[in-house]
């Protein structure tokens, strides 16, 4: 049995994928695609995801892709220990704070990305789309609060695909300044999170990475890497006072929109 994993250790969304993974015991091989980042496109990997986004999920040369697609697809071969918790209602809760991880959260990380590691805005045009980062980490760590209430886990008695869906995220966050609040409850969550096995495993990864992270402006400003500005993020750099970073990047010609499938 092979199952291959297609990953890039920042990317939070491969970050669930190997942590639902490793909770269920389930041995894999992690591959990171040529150049992912870059827009340069990896042939094979292509063949298992055309958006030539990470993750995807080659399992005995079955592909899938898309994170949420992939966690389903573990959840239903592999259901022991399962992630989803048993009841519609909790089912719908995990999903929902999943959605709202992937979709709202995460920009704020790649747009903190974009500010200080790929150097897209300097002084006050940094400082106001970093304000903006800093406020909507806030409203939504004041929104997990309340979903977490006095549970022990997003999920309720037990880990699971809540707090895969958030994890990341928030490990992501700190990097940029935007830790919880001490003593909060999801600053005590995020200490009980990170105590498992399965999220240290990728933390660590992630923490690897960042260490060797050298000059990636230069990629940028060279057009050797083309950032990839789709939907939620590009929405994102807009609302946040960017509309300039992303002129110049058309102008310049390094960033990219999401692949055409053919
Ligand atoms: N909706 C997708 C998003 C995946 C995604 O955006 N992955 C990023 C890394 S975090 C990627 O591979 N981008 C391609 C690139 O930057 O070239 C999922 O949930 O899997």
């Amino acid at each position: 049995m092979s199952l291959i994993i297609y990953e890039h250790p920042l990317s939070p969304y491969a970050q669930k994928v190997k942590i639902s993974l490793d909770e269920k015991g389930v041995p894999y091989e992690a591959r990171m695609p040529n150049a992912i980042g870059s827009g340069q496109p990896d042939l094979e990997f292509l063949k298992a995801n055309p958006r030539g986004e990470v993750p995807a999920l080659i399992d005995d040369g079955f592909a899938v892709f898309d994170s949420t697609i992939i966690l389903e697809y573990i959840e239903d071969k592999w259901p022991s220990p399962p992630m989803l918790p048993k009841s519609p209602k909790d089912r719908a809760v995990a999903r929902t704070i999943e959605e709202v991880m992937d979709t709202l959260f995460e920009p704020i990380n790649w747009g903190m990305g974009e500010i200080r590691w790929f150097r897209r805005a300097e002084g006050e045009r940094a400082r106001h789309i970093e304000a903006h980062a800093a406020k909507q980490a806030r409203g939504t760590y004041a929104w997990l609060e309340r979903h977490l209430g006095d549970k022990q886990w997003f999920n309720g008695a037990t880990f699971g695909w809540a707090d895969l869906s958030v994890v990341p995220y928030i490990n992501g966050a700190i990097g940029s300044g935007f830790a919880p609040d001490k003593g909060s409850k999801l600053s005590a969550w995020l200490d009980r999170a990170n105590a498992r096995p399965s999220v240290r495993k990728s933390a660590k990864a992630a923490a690897d990475v960042l260490a060797q992270m050298a000059n990636v402006a230069g990629a940028v400003q060279s057009g050797m890497f083309k950032r990839e500005y789709r939907d939620h993020r590009l929405e994102w750099m807009i609302r946040a006072g960017g509309l300039d970073v992303v002129l110049e990047g058309i102008k310049n010609n390094n960033i990219r929109f999401s692949n055409e499938i053919s």
